[in-house]
């Protein structure tokens, strides 16, 4: 076991659901497109280089930070990127990812995803989070991520979107073992992924499964569930608290309760109040703003702001992030406010 240091940031605290004296806020995708200064950079450099370059990547981790008073800041890194372990090319263009897929047959083939996992190769994200966390503010909690299992098999599909989607519950209906094994195999490069970034000093890590709430109540658990809770078990270990992320996950939340993560994140979907009751007070919550309130006027940012405060507020721990991550398009004053909002509480 990790001795614990003397005051943990807000964040962590809150995610252990320990008492806080206001509730923390950070927002995913907090990084990226929308700000003005990350826009900037991208025009001197490609993706791939702000992500692969440890001081361009500390820079973007730190661009939303330095701009509003959030309570953590998350490393600039790609879910996509854990496919250069398995051998899977991966590239992002203007138009987003594009990732070769080694299941052009139509089949799934145990074969085309071999893990070969090095901490070798991620070096610049342990270097990343090694220098974002010495210039952070010690107050703020350092974020690391990965993908969840599902999420990450269906970016592997030969085509994209809603079909990518489609033709992955298919696969894993008519080839249930072997996209079992797949699954476990992704599993276990997002487990040492999340261990590198906890050795390199994230103190929390987030599991994105963005698109597990499509599988249905039957499928979660034998699809989703234990794969899920190979990389929990792994952070668990290291004794840092992990975030469980998924949209649409009302007919899911009995599975979410018994999943080992410590707190669950929620989409604008789901009813934070009903969420709280159900997943009980062992688990903090994390979620669940529209981000479609970040478009409007800002009074109607403030009520909503309040509105999910008073709702979260129930539960044991609670963050106040979006449901999903900030829209391209969103403007930073809207951000600022929302920020603004949360840290000063209801009036
Ligand atoms: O053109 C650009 O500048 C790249 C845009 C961009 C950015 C800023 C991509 C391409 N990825 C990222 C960074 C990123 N991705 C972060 C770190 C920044 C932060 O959160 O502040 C994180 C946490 C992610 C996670 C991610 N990538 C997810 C899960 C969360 C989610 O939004 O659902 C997913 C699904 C991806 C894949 C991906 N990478 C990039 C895009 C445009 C996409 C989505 C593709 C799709 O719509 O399916």
């Amino acid at each position: 076991m990790k001795t614990k240091p003397v005051l943990e940031p807000l964040l962590v605290r809150a995610l252990q659901c320990e008492p806080v004296q206001r509730v923390p806020v950070w927002l995913m995708r907090q990084a990226g497109r929308y700000l003005p200064e990350y826009r900037k950079l991208r025009q001197e450099h490609s993706f791939e280089e702000l992500i692969k370059s440890p001081e361009l990547a500390t820079r973007v981790t730190l661009q939303p930070v330095e701009r509003f008073d959030l309570d953590g800041a998350i490393i600039f890194f790609d879910i996509l990127y854990l496919f250069e372990a398995l051998g899977v090319n991966v590239t992002f263009d203007d138009s987003g990812p594009k990732v070769q897929s080694p299941f052009t047959s139509g089949k799934l083939d145990t074969s085309a995803t071999r893990m070969s996992f090095e901490p070798g190769m991620f070096t610049h994200l342990a270097e990343s989070l090694e220098m974002a966390r010495k210039k952070l503010a010690r107050e703020k909690a350092l974020i690391g991520f990965v993908g969840g299992p599902f999420t990450l098999f269906s970016y592997l599909m030969p085509c994209v979107g809603e079909s990518a989607l489609l033709q992955a519950r298919r696969l894993l209906l008519e080839q249930p073992g072997t996209g079992k094994e797949i699954l476990a195999t992704i599993a276990e490069v997002a487990g040492a992924l999340a261990e590198l970034q906890v050795k390199a000093g994230a103190q929390v890590i987030q599991v994105f499964d963005t698109w597990a709430g499509i599988l249905p109540g039957d499928m979660f658990p034998e699809f989703a569930a234990p794969f899920i809770d190979i990389v929990l078990d792994r952070i668990n270990n290291l004794g840092v608290p992990s975030i469980y992320f998924a949209r649409n996950t009302t007919h899911l939340l009995g599975e979410l309760k018994k999943l080992k993560a410590s707190a669950i994140s929620l989409d604008w979907t789901v009813d934070l109040k009903i969420a709280s009751q159900v997943l009980g007070p062992e688990k903090a919550l994390q979620g669940n703003l529209d981000p479609a309130v970040l478009l409007c006027g800002n009074n109607v940012i403030q009520d909503r702001v309040y509105k999910a405060l008073r709702q979260g507020g129930e539960s044991r721990g609670f963050v106040f992030n979006l449901g999903h991550g900030v829209p391209p398009q969103a403007d930073p004053g809207k951000i600022e406010l929302l920020v603004d909002t949360v840290r000063k509480g209801p009036t």
